[in-house]
């Protein structure tokens, strides 16, 4: 069956940011860039902002679209909260060093805390990732409405610590109709305090209080979350489920599957993606996305004259 050109006219052309208008006419790739010491996949990789620098510049010339910078962890097997000021120390440096070596480069920060988020916008980000949809700050929302920053809000339950394990994994028997109302209930929390609808884009949360079964059932049923009327961003990276569906142990060594993640997510509506391959997926994606329009623009055939 082919969802695509249903799921085209579903999702949005555009997403809205503090600096500008995000065309949502493709795929859109985010490039991870996580100044942590203990990620799952890539903790330490990037231990001063020199070195997070220079994988912005790969990132941006592999073909990433957006760089999402992150100085604090959720990882899966239970993550130590980090202070305001430490986080402050770990990314702000890094994103006023993007900003100034790539100044038409599209950062965003990955962060719960409004501090956080505000310092970055002051430092040359645009979008404001939040994996708890404003959950544990109150005052992002207020925030991001100020700024009019674009906005992931991203599906999970619990705090920093927990909320990547299976702690809070309970869902009925519907798991996309729990994730789609606690995200609903998100959304209106943003537009109350002033977000407009066109800064807002969702995130199912894949990993984040689900176990496999709950990752793969939402993203079979994406287009339910895209039926919301947002554009949806998956971040299937390197996660779990993937491990567990190929075999292989180690993060770095699934980007085939990840690759098998996000064409499906793709082909089910999804328009952004967070990544760690930015090259790989920029390739797959935009195959799969050429494939699929060339069924929905294909001209007439001539009209033949005898
Ligand atoms: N996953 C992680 C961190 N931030 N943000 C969004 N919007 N979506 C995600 O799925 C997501 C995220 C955890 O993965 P990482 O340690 O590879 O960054």
């Amino acid at each position: 069956m082919n969802r695509m050109p249903d799921a085209r006219a579903a999702a949005p052309r555009v997403w809205s940011h503090a600096t500008g208008v995000l065309s949502l006419n493709g795929p859109v790739v985010m490039a991870i860039l996580n100044v942590t010491p203990d990620s799952f996949s890539d903790g330490g990789r990037l231990p001063t902002p020199g070195a997070a620098i220079d994988h912005a510049r790969a990132s941006v010339s592999d073909g990433a679209d957006i760089l999402d910078v992150g100085g604090e962890s959720t990882r899966p097997q239970g993550a130590r909260p980090v202070t305001v000021d430490e986080e402050l120390r770990r990314t702000i440096p890094v994103v006023e060093g993007i900003h100034a070596a790539l100044p038409d480069a599209l950062i965003s920060i990955d962060t719960t805390k409004s501090e956080v988020a505000r310092a970055a916008l002051d430092a040359g980000a645009s979008i404001v990732n939040d994996v708890s949809a404003f959950r544990l700050d109150p005052r992002m929302a207020d925030l991001c409405a100020e700024r009019g920053a674009g906005v992931v809000l991203m599906h999970s339950r619990g705090d920093v610590a927990d909320m990547a394990t299976f702690e809070h994994a309970r869902y009925g028997d519907d798991v996309a109709a729990d994730v789609v109302a606690e995200l609903s209930a998100r959304v209106d929390v943003a537009l109350t305090s002033g977000v407009a609808p066109e800064q807002i884009a969702l995130d199912p949360g894949i990993g984040f209080a689900k176990r496999m079964s709950h990752s793969l059932a939402m993203l079979h049923d994406l287009p339910r979350m895209v039926a919301m009327g947002f554009p949806v961003l998956v971040g299937a990276s390197r996660k779990r489920f993937v491990g567990t569906l190929t075999g292989e142990e180690r993060p770095s060594d699934r980007v085939f599957g990840t690759l098998g993640a996000n064409v499906a997510a793709l082909d089910r509506g999804a328009r952004i993606f967070r990544v760690h391959d930015v090259r790989a997926n920029r390739q797959a994606l935009d195959v799969a996305w050429a494939v699929a329009g060339a069924g929905a623009s294909r001209s007439p055939e001539p009209v033949a004259h005898p």
